[in-house]
C-alpha cells in the first residue's frame, strides 16, 4: 500500500495504516486524505466484476493491481449482493475468498472482508483481514458483533434492510435522510452495548440497498448530514444503476455498468468535498487521480 500517493497527504489513516508498521509517521500538516477501498469481488455473478476473479490468481493479481494503483484497502467479497441475488451458503463464501485475503494480507496489503456472516467474517480476520464491511450493519448475523468486539478489527456499519433479493421492496422513507441516519445511529448503539469500539466503527449510507435512484440522490447530497454524526464514512456509488439510469440514451436505455466510470468519478470527487472517509470503488486509478486533484485542490485552501 500503501498509503497515500497524492502529494500533500501526510496523515495516516488508523484504519488502513500498514499493519507491520508500528513506527507510522506523525500526522503531516493539510487535509486528511480520503482513502480508496478497491472492490474485489470473489463472485460469479456481481453486477459489474462477477465472474472475473473467481480464479484465485487472477483475484490476487487484481488485488496487487489495486494496490499499486493507489488503494489504501482492497474489499474482498465471496457473495453478490446485487438487487435480487440469491444467497450462497457459508462454506462456499468462506471457500471463495478466504485464500485470496490470506495472500494479499502476506503482500502487505490491507483487506477488508465484505460478508454479513460471522463465520466468514473469522475465517477472513483469521487470514489477515482487517476489516469488517459488513452490509447488513449488524443485522443479518447476530454473532457479527461478537466477533468484531472479540478480534478488534474495524466495522464497516452500512445502512440494510433486507437481503437482496427483497429489499427493493422496503424503499420507502418518510425522509430517506433522516431515516437512514437514524436507522445507522440504532445499529451504533447496538454494536457499543455489544462491546464494539466506538473507535472501530465506519458509516456507510448504502446507496442501492433498498433505495431508489431519488433516495441515491437525496443522499449523495446530504452527505455532510452522515459525516457530522462523527465517525468515518464510506460512500459506495461505483457504477450503480441510478448512474446508467441517469446517462441513459435517447431510448430511455440505461448506460451499460462498463460505461459509468466518469459518472461514478464525478459523485467520489463531491463525496470527497462533503468530507467522507472514503470510496468503495471498481477504478482505483482513476479515482487515486481524483483524489489528487481534491487533495491538490483542499490543501490550497
Ligand atoms: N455496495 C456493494 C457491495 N458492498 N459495501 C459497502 N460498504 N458499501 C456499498 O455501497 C457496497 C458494499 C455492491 O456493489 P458491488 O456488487 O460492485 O460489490
Amino acid at each position: 500500500m500503501r498509503g497515500v500517493h497524492a502529494p500533500g497527504a501526510g496523515n495516516v489513516d488508523p484504519v488502513t495504516e500498514p499493519r507491520d508498521s508500528a513506527q507510522a509517521p506523525p500526522d503531516g500538516p493539510g487535509p486528511a486524505a480520503p482513502q480508496i477501498m478497491g472492490v474485489l469481488n470473489v463472485t460469479p455473478d456481481s453486477f459489474s466484476d462477477g465472474g472475473r476473479y473467481l480464479d484465485f490468481d487472477d483475484a490476487v493479481a487484481h488485488g496487487e493491481q489495486m494496490g499499486a494503483e493507489g488503494a489504501d484497502l482492497i474489499d474482498v467479497g465471496g457473495e453478490s449482493t446485487r438487487p435480487g441475488a440469491e444467497r450462497v451458503d457459508a462454506a462456499t463464501e468462506t471457500a471463495r475468498v478466504v485464500d485470496v485475503v490470506a495472500a494479499l494480507a502476506e503482500r502487505g496489503l490491507a483487506v477488508s472482508i465484505d460478508t454479513t456472516r460471522a463465520a466468514v467474517a473469522a475465517a477472513a480476520i483469521g487470514a489477515g483481514a482487517s476489516v469488517v464491511n459488513d452490509v447488513s450493519g449488524g443485522l443479518a448475523d447476530p454473532d457479527m458483533a461478537r466477533v468484531v468486539a472479540d478480534t478488534g478489527v474495524h466495522w464497516v456499519l452500512m445502512h440494510w434492510r433486507d437481503h437482496s433479493a427483497d429489499m427493493q421492496r422496503l424503499a420507502h422513507y418518510d425522509n430517506v435522510v433522516a431515516d437512514v441516519k437514524a436507522e445507522l445511529e440504532d445499529r451504533v448503539e447496538a454494536a457499543l452495548d455489544s462491546g464494539v469500539e466506538r473507535e472501530r466503527l465506519i458509516l456507510d449510507p448504502g446507496l442501492g440497498f433498498a433505495k431508489s435512484a431519488e433516495h441515491n440522490w437525496r443522499l449523495s447530497a446530504h452527505l455532510e448530514e452522515f459525516t457530522a454524526l462523527g465517525f468515518p464514512v464510506l460512500f459506495g456509488s461505483s457504477r450503480k444503476s441510478y448512474l446508467g439510469r441517469l446517462l441513459a440514451d435517447e431510448s430511455g436505455k440505461p448506460r451499460p455498468v462498463g460505461q459509468r466510470e466518469a459518472a461514478t468519478l464525478a459523485t467520489s470527487l463531491l463525496a470527497f468535498e462533503a468530507g467522507v472517509w472514503g470510496v468503495r470503488v471498481h477504478d482505483v486509478a482513476g479515482t487515486a487521480d481524483a483524489r489528487a486533484v481534491w487533495l491538490a485542490t483542499a490543501s490550497a485552501r
